[in-house]
């Protein structure tokens, strides 16, 4: 791993990019340690929360601009480097990002396309890729115009301008705000009590929302039933209810 450095916190698998001299700008090659990363973290049992998180001064500054400078619309289209991407919203298991500093462009995608998000107070949100002459690629324009609506959305992209760890609660994008130097362990302590529920129910819950950003309220409907009863098959939601009968703490397995 050139870019990144992982350990494990009990059941949280804390992924940090480290490629800080760069301000964790991200290439090719980092997206595609990371999406490794995300994926194995994701078949490990014993992993239950991911935690992404970035330096002091950068969560990630977006990607690399170096790497893009002389490249033409060709260059671009043959390199697909959107198929990786599309592999971090694939990750079942929560992904709490855990954001200090810049998280600009491809960085600020990054943790939009997490599944929550703790800012610490210096975080900065935006979508500066206008200032280039570009637009974002990974998903920016889609994510802020269904979550902040079309002005708001509108107004962070034409002008690029960056926005506060408070400004982004505000707005919704994320879950709190924390001094910077508790925000990594406010992510692996809210992943710790994510692991402690049933991992089935919460995989399907997050099929369940994500359908919801990009079907009809009928079909999402249709589709959290099916969920639901599809959760009736697994052992953890006898034991889930069986504890609550016999005043206990329930233990889940993931089955
Ligand atoms: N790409 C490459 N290198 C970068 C990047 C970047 N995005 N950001 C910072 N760096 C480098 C700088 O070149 C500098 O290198 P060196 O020391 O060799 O000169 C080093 O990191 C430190 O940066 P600065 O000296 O600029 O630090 P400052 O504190 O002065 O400024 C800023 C910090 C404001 C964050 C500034 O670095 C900046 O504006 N960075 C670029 C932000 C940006 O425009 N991001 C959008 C990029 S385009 C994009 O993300 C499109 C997304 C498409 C999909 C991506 C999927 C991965």
């Amino acid at each position: 791993m050139a870019y990144l450095s992982i350990h494990d916190d009990g059941p949280v698998r804390v992924i940090r990019i480290a490629r800080d001299e760069r301000l964790n700008a991200l290439n090719l090659a980092l997206v595609d340690e990371l999406v490794a990363a995300l994926e194995a973290a994701d078949a490990e049992p014993q992993v239950r929360a991911v935690v992404v998180t970035g330096g002091e001064k950068a969560f990630a500054a977006g990607a690399d601009i170096a790497e893009m400078a002389d490249a033409t619309a060709v260059d671009m289209k043959l390199r697909d480097q959107f198929r990786a991407w599309d592999r971090i919203l694939g990750v079942h298991k929560p992904v709490i990002a855990a954001v200090r500093g810049f998280a600009l462009g491809g960085g600020c995608e990054l943790a939009m396309a997490c599944d929550l998000v703790i800012a610490g107070e210096s975080a900065k949100f935006g979508q500066p890729e206008v200032k280039l002459g570009l637009m974002p690629g990974a998903g920016g324009t889609q994510w802020l115009a269904r979550r902040l609506g079309k002005a708001r959305a509108l107004e962070l992209l034409w002008l690029g301008e960056p926005i506060t760890a408070q400004e982004a609660m505000a707005l919704g994008l994320v879950n709190r705000v924390v001094p910077d130097d508790t925000c990594v362990a406010a992510a692996v302590e809210l992943g710790k009590r994510l692991a402690e529920m049933p991992p089935v129910a919460l995989r399907c819950i997050k099929e369940a929302v994500y359908q919801a950003m990009d079907t009809t309220l009928a079909d999402g409907l249709e589709a959290e039933r099916n969920l639901f009863y599809l959760l009736f098959a697994t052992e953890d939601a006898r034991e889930g209810m069986r504890a609550f009968m016999e005043r206990r703490k329930p233990s889940f397995r993931g089955r």
